[in-house]
């Protein structure tokens, strides 16, 4: 055979190879594959955000970083091998969970397609969060997790057509939320399927979210008027600042430098952070920062009130996720996770009382006053769904910083949280509450009694009240002594952590722990085109929970998905690979 014939049979074959890959092995997809990445969209130069003036320009960065300083423990237990019996219920359980998610975009899709979130009784449309698709956005790592290639495509493909971040309807944006949904979930969905669209949609994002860091001290409007920004008026950090709002962007923005190149992003989130450490152990509970603190003047350890749940929950839990995102066993985060979990595990987990003398624990919250130069503190022990993701975190902290007690630690927040779920008749916990707490850490003994004083106190009645009579009335379960907010708003915290509890230990009882939740939640919230939110999980005998007519994004993005891994292989996903923002987008860990 001649050279040339040699190379047209050659060029033949590849060409054939080819379109038999293109026809058959596209469609032969595994969720375990992670496509190579082809090479950066060119962004649009002339988005509007890239083109807006900065008055207060950073001119040097922070040198960006581009490898793992350490290489870290494991994450993941070493899975045995399972029995086919073992195998069939989970991959029933799992397939159970796709078709929900099914149901849920379905709805989406035929109803709300492109805006924000779908109401799931009336079918109506709504725009919550700047109008941007965030369910779509929310839902696009989901799909590709579950293997719904072509939806996936077709969602990539609406993101990058028919959504745009140039402007909005709504009057301010939350810059926390818009970082953890739309800039998270579009990094998230990049990093698994290497599609460069989502990447430029997500440095549109991430350019737009810049701009409110154009402040005098660079640190962001979180409450932000993005229409004022846009004519180019003057703009500062507010002085009432939620540390959740504040301590929250370092993954999202961290990513996004990584994946770009552009330390610019990265640069930002690591000034706030290094504000953090600066302040972490002057605050009057040295290692916590007060749940509000002063972004304009850049106090952060004047305020009172501690706490690990709504309103400064992802602060800490970001903490061991830098530590695992960027590779570094020691420096700030590491030094700020230790330090915080330190004080926490002393000044914050209470264990309560309960009939059985469950060893569970709670992360309830401080008070704490000074008067002549003395901190005074005060426990409260409330907890509430958002409190529900610390367990997870324990649990990543503990296997990254190869601490042990953080993983026992998180064994029983995570089955506090499930002992919650599972003291309520309708088998799934309200939104907050609060308890009755044992002395000691060490346990106490059940007593009727002191569970009527301790409601009595919680509700401030007096001490001659009848609290046998209060608990009755108010239908609270043993220990519960007040619930101020009944809702279930289809939160994912305490799946959540029992997926990571799970990917940790390898032990199937958090599997079957995740079934009875996942079948309590959609019993209570199962409407004919979704699941919605509940008024109040706790009905009166008779009574109805109430629907709400609400699904937030993160039911998507959050909830489904971490109810999917728990019965996935271990492999999709790994943790040793990946780590999970607040909204459960997964970004890809540097490695050294
Ligand atoms: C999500 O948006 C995130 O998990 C956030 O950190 C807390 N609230 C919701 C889910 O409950």
């Amino acid at each position: 055979m001649s050279a040339v014939r040699r190379y047209l049979v050659a060029a033949g074959l590849v060409i054939i190879i080819i379109s038999v890959w293109q026809r058959w092995g596209a469609d032969t997809w595994s969720p375990l594959a992670t496509p190579t990445k082809s090479h950066i969209q060119p962004i649009d130069k002339d988005f509007f955000w890239r083109t807006v003036t900065h008055q207060y320009p950073v001119t040097s960065f922070r040198p960006l970083p581009t490898a793992a300083v350490d290489v870290l423990p494991h994450v993941q237990a070493k899975f045995g091998p399972e029995s086919a019996d073992q195998k069939q219920t989970r991959l029933t359980r799992r397939d159970t969970i796709k078709r929900a998610f099914s149901r849920s975009w379905k709805a989406y899709k035929e109803h709300a397609w492109l805006r924000d979130e779908v109401k799931p009784i009336t079918g109506k449309p709504v725009d919550t969060f700047g109008g941007w698709g965030a369910t779509l956005v929310d839902s696009l790592d989901t799909l590709w997790i579950m293997g719904f290639r072509e939806e996936f495509s077709l969602a990539v493909q609406a993101v990058s057509n028919n959504i745009s971040f140039r402007t909005t309807e709504a009057e301010t944006i939350n810059v926390f939320e818009t970082t953890i949904r739309f800039l998270g979930g579009l990094l998230g969905a990049y990093d698994l399927s290497g599609d460069t669209r989502l990447l430029s949609k997500a440095q549109d994002v991430g350019d737009m979210l810049y701009k409110a860091f154009d402040t005098p001290n660079h640190l962001p409007v979180t409450r932000w008027d993005i229409h004022a920004a846009g004519r180019g008026e003057t703009q500062t950090a507010h002085g009432n600042t939620l540390l959740a709002e504040l301590g929250s962007l370092s993954m999202e923005f961290s990513r996004l430098s990584i994946v770009t190149g552009n330390p610019k992003y990265y640069d930002a989130v690591q000034h706030i952070s290094e504000l953090l450490a600066a302040s972490q152990m002057k605050t009057k509970v040295p290692g916590l920062w007060p749940i509000v603190v002063d972004a304009a003047r850049e106090e952060f350890d004047l305020g009172s009130d501690y706490g690990l749940g709504g309103m400064s929950d992802s602060t800490y839990e970001y903490l061991p996720k830098m530590a695992a995102l960027l590779g570094q066993k020691t420096g700030i985060y590491a030094d700020m996770y230790l330090r915080s979990m330190e004080t926490s595990n002393r000044h914050l987990l209470f264990r309560p009382m309960t009939p059985k003398g469950d060893d569970i624990l709670f992360p309830g919250s401080l008070h704490a006053s000074r008067s002549n130069n003395q901190v005074s503190t005060t426990l409260d022990p409330s907890a509430g769904h958002l409190t529900c993701f610390v367990g997870g975190m324990l649990a990543v902290g503990g296997q990254i910083m190869s601490n042990k007690t953080h993983v026992e630690l998180a064994d029983k927040v995570t089955k506090g949280c499930i002992w919650a779920y599972s003291s309520f008749g309708r088998g799934v916990m309200p939104e907050t509450m609060s308890l009755t707490p044992c002395p000691s850490r060490s346990g106490c003994v059940w007593s009727d009694s002191s569970w009527h004083l301790a409601a009595l106190s919680a509700q401030s009645a007096s001490k001659e009240d009848d609290g046998e009579k209060l608990v009755e009335e108010q239908r609270l379960p043993p220990s519960f002594t007040k619930i101020p907010d009944a809702r279930y708003i289809l939160r994912p915290e305490a799946v959540e952590s029992i997926f990571v509890m799970y990917r940790v230990t390898g032990d199937p009882a958090w599997q079957d722990a995740a079934w009875r939740m996942w079948n309590a939640i959609d019993e209570l919230t199962h409407t004919e085109l979704a699941n919605t939110a509940v008024w109040n999980v706790n009905p009166k005998h008779g009574e109805e929970p109430g629907k709400a007519d609400s699904m937030e994004s993160f039911w998507l993005g959050e909830t489904l998905k971490y109810l999917y891994l728990v019965f996935s292989e271990p492999e999709l996903v790994s943790l040793d690979d990946w780590v999970f923002n607040t909204e459960a987008h997964p970004f890809r860990r540097l490695k050294k």
